[in-house]
């Protein structure tokens, strides 16, 4: 029978505070539930954004944390589909394979769990983390800055053993966004031309993607020229800081490409920038995807007749990805060196760190942190 244990863990007590790293209580999975040990953890953008405070669905006290990787500890009652010692990715988006969503052959949006998810609970409406009696809440469903976690066993994508989790952790959302964006929600053509706005974990693994697709021009941009050396090393073809051009940069890109680009990525989460990502496409087809997450209360705006004259506004979430049925092929072509993903991770260092990590990122730093339990 499994017990509740001890687990050092990351605890944002609130918005805008440092993280606090203490132990705290994690419970036995019940039905349908598994406890993984957690090996190593990426800090993506959108754990500092929920950090913030601008997150329409911030609650704290919470366990941030979404792009991990790790062992299954042991599993609740019902749960077939993974082991105690299999190696796991966890889903943000999980894939139940019966609800609407699901069956739809339409979206990766598995909408099984995700009220409850949202709300920082299991699926039952409770919570598996206690600090000294007191709920702590989960986050995105994964909590992956805890030594071990508790996930529905449909937010598990089991992957090849012989990945290092301690790389493939960021297949758990960076690397996967990127390039699924490309591939999965654009599905950009070869010779196509494509604009990426931010060089961070998202838009570098779109230029990955682009690559792969064979992409005839890929235009990079960004504030923080430090970027591109790695973007030029993935296949960026063009590099653009806007703090150079006293005029819109979607006109920039509009005069460099005869017209705009076939395609384009935000991968910022800023309004403004998703307005010129839109802008830069080409007349009749330019299709942009939005992939950035803004904070609460903020608007997306242009001209109806942008739209009007054939360009397209889409969206898209882990790169439209099916976590648990199409993961572990990336896991494989990852392995079979398709890409690296070791170019991504400039920093590595324990939980108890875990707040330099974020410093980093917001200093402009770091592309990937892994944090290593
Ligand atoms: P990051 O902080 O590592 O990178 C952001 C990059 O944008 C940085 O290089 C920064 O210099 C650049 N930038 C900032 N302002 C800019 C501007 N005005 N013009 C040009 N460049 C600018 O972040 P990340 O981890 O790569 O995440 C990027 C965004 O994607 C975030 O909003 C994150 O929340 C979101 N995200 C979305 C999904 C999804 O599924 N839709 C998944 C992961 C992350
Ligand atoms: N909670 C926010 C939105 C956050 C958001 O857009 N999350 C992305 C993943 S970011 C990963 O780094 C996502 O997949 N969203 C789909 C979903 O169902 O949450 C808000 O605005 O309320
Ligand atoms: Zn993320
Ligand atoms: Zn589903």
């Amino acid at each position: 029978m499994t017990q509740t244990i001890k687990s050092k863990a990351a605890i944002a007590w609130g918005p805008n505070q440092p993280l606090s790293i203490e132990e705290i209580d994690v419970m036995p999975p019940q039905k349908g539930e598994v406890r993984v040990r957690i090996v190593a953890t990426g800090v993506c953008h959108t754990d500092a954004f929920t950090l913030s405070g601008d997150d329409p669905e911030g609650i704290f006290p919470v366990v941030l944390g979404h792009e991990g990787g790790g062992i299954v500890e042991s599993i609740g009652e019902g749960v077939t589909s993974v082991a105690v010692g299999d190696h796991v990715i966890p889903l943000y988006t999980p894939e139940c394979g019966e609800c609407k969503f699901c069956k739809s052959g339409k979206t990766n949006l598995c909408q099984k769990i995700r009220e409850t998810q949202g709300k920082g609970l299991m699926p039952d409406g409770t919570t598996r983390f206690h600090k000294d009696g007191k709920p702590l809440f989960h986050y995105m469903g994964c909590s992956t800055f805890s030594e071990y976690t508790v996930l529905p066993e449909i937010s598990l994508a089991k992957v090849n053993p012989e990945a290092p989790l301690e790389e493939v952790c960021l297949l758990g959302c960076g690397v996967t966004t990127g390039m699924g964006a490309v591939m999965n929600t654009a599905k950009v053509e070869e010779g196509s031309t494509v604009a990426i706005f931010g060089m961070g974990g998202i838009g570098l693994s779109a230029v990955i993607g682009a690559t792969m697709a064979k992409a005839s021009r890929i235009i990079v941009i960004d504030i923080n020229e430090s970027k591109f050396d790695l973007a030029r090393k993935l296949g960026a073809t063009d590099f653009i800081n806007p703090k150079d051009y006293d005029k819109p940069i979607q006109d920039v890109i509009v005069e460099l490409t005869d017209g705009g680009v076939d395609y384009s990525f935000e991968c910022i989460g800023n309004v403004n920038v998703m307005r010129s990502a839109l802008e830069c496409c080409h007349k009749g087809w330019g299709e942009s995807v939005v992939i950035g997450v803004a904070g609460a209360g903020q608007e997306i705006s242009t001209r109806p007749f942008q739209l009007v004259t054939g360009r397209v506004w889409r969206g898209s979430a882990f790169g439209g990805v099916k976590g648990r049925t199409e993961l572990p092929d990336y896991v494989e072509r990852y392995l079979q060196g398709e890409f690296n993903l070791s170019d991504f991770i400039t920093h590595t260092m324990g939980l108890d760190d875990i707040n330099a990590a974020f410093d980093l990122m917001h200093e402009g730093k770091s592309i990937r942190t892994v944090i290593h339990f």
